[in-house]
C-alpha cells in the first residue's frame, strides 16, 4: 500500500534520507506538536499516539507539571557532572530509592545504560561476595529480550537483525528460553552465574507476557541459587501495565531493578538502577559513572515525572482502560487479528499477514486515520498509548481501528 505524503512531509523524509543515517524505517509522518494522548503533524492533522515513545511518555505528551519542573530548573543549573555536589541529586536519591523501596540508586540516562550497569554491578557482587573466580562470572538472559543496541546489549540478543555483522560478541553471556523454569533452573545451577536478567513482560519481541506465577518461580529460582534477579522494567515498569511496576503483579522484588524511558516523562533521556547496599557497595569511585547520570535537570524532571505517576493515579487508569481496549477490540472479531494480548496499557494485536506487509500497511492504514501504531517482528502491532487516555478515547480509537482494518476486508 502506498500513501499520498503531502509536500511539506515529503521534504522533511527526503532530508533525513540525505542527511541522516538509515538505521531506522519510520512511519511516513512528521510530527511537530504533541499533548497528552495526541499528536499533531507538520499540516496540523491530528492523531492518536498508540505508541507513547516505546513507553517514555506514559504521562502524556509534554505533561504540563513535568514541562514546568524542566524549565524551570533548566533557568538554574542544568550539569555540574559528578565532579561536585548539586543540590538536587542527594533529595532525587531519597526520593526514588523511598519510592521503589531499595537502599540506593545509581543514575544513568538511557535505558541501555541501565542494563550494563546492572551487568556490572552483578558482576562485581559475584566476584566479591560469591566468590566467583576472575573473569569467570555469568550472566542468563531470556530468549527474545531486547535492551538496547550497545555491543553488550546485542551480544546477548537472539535476534539477527540486531546482532548479526557486529561481532565479535561479549563473552559470559548465556541465554535461556523465556517463559521456561526448567531450562533456567539448569543454568542457575552453574555456580558462575552471578545473575539472571530478564523483562517481566518482553516488550520488543511482541508484548509476550508469560505464564502467572513465572516470574515469582524466578524469583524463588534466584534465591536459591543465590543468584542475582535483574528485572529490566524499562518498558514495563512506571504503570505502563497497570502497576508501577510488572514485578508487583506477582509481588516480586528483584535485587536490581533498571528505570529508564518514562522516568523522564519523554523530556530527556533518564535512567536509573536501583539495589541493596549488598550489591550497590561493592562499586568504588572512579568504577563507573556518566558525565550526564544524576544531572539537577534530569533529578527534577524525575522527581515530577514519578509523582505525577502516583498523585494521577495512572497505573490504576492503565489498568481499567488496558481491560477496556482489549474487551473491545475482542468484541471486533476482525479475521485479520489472530491475537489479542496485554497486560494494563502494554498490548499488541497479532496480524494474519496475508502479504509480508499487512501490519504494516495497517499501520498506514491507521495513521490515515488519525492513529499512530507501528508493527514490531512483522505481525504484531503494538497498543501502548499514554496513560491518561480515557474512556471516550478509548472507543474513539477503536472505532478508528475497526475502520483502518478495511483495507483488508476478506484476509
Ligand atoms: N530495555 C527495554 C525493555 C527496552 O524496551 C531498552 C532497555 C533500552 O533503552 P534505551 O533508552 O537505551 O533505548 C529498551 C528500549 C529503539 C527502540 O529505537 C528501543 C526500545 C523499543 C523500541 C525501539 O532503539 N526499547
Amino acid at each position: 500500500m502506498s500513501t499520498i505524503l503531502s509536500t511539506n512531509t515529503a521534504a522533511y523524509l527526503e532530508l533525513e534520507e540525505k542527511y541522516g543515517a538509515h538505521n531506522y524505517h519510520p512511519l511516513p509522518v512528521v510530527l511537530e506538536k504533541g499533548e497528552g494522548v495526541f499528536l499533531w503533524d507538520i499540516d496540523g492533522k491530528r492523531y492518536y499516539d498508540f505508541l507513547s515513545g516505546y513507553s517514555a511518555v506514559n504521562q502524556g505528551h509534554c505533561h504540563p507539571r513535568i514541562i514546568a519542573a524542566l524549565t524551570e530548573q533548566s533557568k538554574k543549573l542544568t550539569l555540574t557532572s559528578r565532579a561536585f555536589h548539586n543540590n538536587l541529586l542527594g533529595e532525587y536519591e531519597r526520593f526514588i530509592t523511598q519510592y521503589f523501596g531499595y537502599d540506593k540508586v545509581l543514575p544513568m540516562n538511557t535505558g541501555v545504560e541501565g542494563g550494563e550497569t546492572a551487568i556490572k554491578l552483578a558482576r562485581r557482587w559475584a566476584y566479591t561476595k560469591k566468590n566467583v573466580a576472575e573473569n569467570k562470572a555469568k550472566i542468563v538472559f531470556a530468549e527474545g529480550n531486547f535492551w538496547g543496541r550497545t555491543l553488550a546489549a546485542i551480544s546477548s540478543s537472539t535476534d539477527p537483525s540486531s546482532y548479526k555483522g557486529f561481532g565479535p560478541y561479549m563473552p559470559g553471556f548465556e541465554v535461556v528460553p523465556y517463559n521456561d523454569l526448567i531450562a533456567l533452573e539448569r543454568s542457575l545451577q552453574d555456580p558462575d552465574v552471578a545473575a539472571f536478567m530478564v523483562e517481566p513482560i518482553q516488550g520488543e519481541a511482541g508484548v509476550v507476557i508469560p505464564d502467572d506465577g513465572y516470574l515469582k518461580s524466578v524469583r524463588e529460582l534466584c534465591t536459591e541459587y543465590d543468584v542475582l534477579l535483574i528485572a529490566d522494567e524499562i518498558q514495563t515498569g512506571l504503570a505502563r501495565t497497570g502497576k508501577m511496576l510488572a514485578c508487583d503483579h506477582e509481588n516480586v522484588r528483584p535485587d536490581i531493578l533498571i528505570l529508564g524511558k518514562a522516568l523522564s516523562g519523554g523530556v530527556l533521556p533518564v535512567s536509573a538502577v536501583l539495589a541493596d547496599d549488598e550489591v550497590m557497595l561493592n562499586i568504588q569511585p572512579g568504577e563507573h559513572g556518566s558525565t550526564y547520570g544524576g544531572n539537577p535537570l534530569a533529578c527534577a524532571v524525575a522527581i515530577t515525572a514519578l509523582t505525577v505517576l502516583k498523585e494521577e493515579k495512572m497505573a490504576e487508569n492503565a489498568e481499567r482502560m488496558g481491560e477496556l481496549l482489549r474487551s473491545e477490540l475482542h468484541q471486533l472479531q476482525s479475521p485479520l487479528i489472530t491475537t489479542i494480548r496485554g497486560k494494563g496499557l502494554l498490548n499488541a494485536i497479532v496480524i494474519k499477514q496475508t502479504n509480508p506487509d499487512t501490519a504494516w500497511d495497517i499501520c498506514l492504514s491507521l495513521m490515515e486515520n488519525g492513529l499512530l501504531a507501528k508493527p514490531t517482528q512483522g505481525d504484531k502491532i503494538r497498543f501502548a498509548p499514554p496513560l491518561l487516555i480515557n474512556k471516550e478515547q478509548i472507543m474513539e480509537c477503536v472505532e478508528i481501528i475497526a475502520k483502518a482494518l478495511l483495507i483488508y476486508p476478506n484476509p
